[in-house]
């Protein structure tokens, strides 16, 4: 069974972040490991949520992993709460790096155009590094803008993403993905870039007219969880669309569905077909 360890922050209502990376993760058939980085009531869109650092114990977590000589075939990295925890991801990533392992890294930090509150400049700058050390990453289009100095567009062409995706590429990464991409009214889609390959792949679904909290952690864990099953990125990024797409639906249609986040749970067992896993 292929392990993954995913390093984000435990919103214990909120649907994101780890309480959405680990039940779909495993349910993909794929070890979870995880280094919760901070513990909050709720995500940091409710008022008044309450939040314990965790900077303090990411390192001796990681040591007694080396001691007992684990290693991951992913390492994914979601929400991240200072800069202090980015420079200890930093050395993780190359702790842990092997030839055949994928880092990926969602710098979770902004959309709409802005910066998340616990936010500032200086910080993305730092999340960019990070970027660098990854194999995959899979900003929206604010947070890229952030983190390539681009300007931030509601309206754009293919030219604008294409160079964004290329300075994208430019920290450092293998793969560099935009969410969140649309060229035509009514639809919203993903384009990535291989920089090894010089090749684009742009992959869009019909857009639906919510939108929820906590789609781009249920959209990263899905490619992460995709490519351990062994398919390639492109089709990771496929199946990480079209379930984020059924999640939305069968929130929508839900009478009693929740503002702060998605139905991912019923939406479980249309990801087991798409991956060739259902019972
Ligand atoms: O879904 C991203 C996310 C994760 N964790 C926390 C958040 C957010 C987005 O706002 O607040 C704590």
């Amino acid at each position: 069974m292929k392990r993954i360890v995913t390093v984000q922050d435990i919103s214990c209502v909120g649907k994101c972040s780890l309480t959405v990376a680990l039940p779909i993760i495993s349910a993909m058939g794929v070890e979870t490991a995880i280094i919760p980085t901070a513990v909050l009531s709720t995500h940091t869109m409710f008022s008044n949520f309450t939040c314990r650092d965790l900077t303090d114990e990411i390192v001796p977590i990681t040591k007694h992993w080396k001691d007992e000589k684990l290693s991951f075939d992913a390492i994914y990295t979601g929400y991240l709460g200072s800069d202090e925890q980015i420079e200890i991801l930093t050395n993780m990533f190359r702790e842990f790096k092997t030839n055949d392992n994928v880092i990926l890294v969602d710098p979770v930090m902004a959309d709409n155009g802005k910066l998340y509150p616990a936010f500032d400049e200086a910080f993305a700058a730092k999340m960019a590094k990070l970027c660098g050390e990854a194999d995959i990453i899979v900003p929206n289009i604010t947070e890229a803008s952030f983190m390539t100095g681009m300007e931030y567009k509601e309206k754009y062409d293919e030219a604008y993403i294409k160079e964004m995706l290329l300075k994208l590429s430019e920290l450092g990464a293998k793969i560099s993905v935009l969410t969140g991409v649309s060229f035509k009214e009514g639809t919203t889609g993903v384009m990535g870039y291989d920089k090894e390959n010089d090749e684009f792949y742009y992959y869009s679904n019909t857009l639906l007219p919510k939108s929820y909290h906590g789609t781009g952690d249920v959209f990263a864990s899905t490619t992460v969880g995709a490519m351990m099953n062994g398919f390639s990125w492109k089709e990771a990024l496929q199946i990480a669309a079209d379930f984020t797409a059924e999640c939305i639906r069968i929130t929508m249609e839900d009478p009693n569905g929740c503002w702060y986040g998605v139905n991912f749970e019923a939406a479980i067992p249309y990801l087991l077909r798409l991956i060739g896993k259902a019972v």
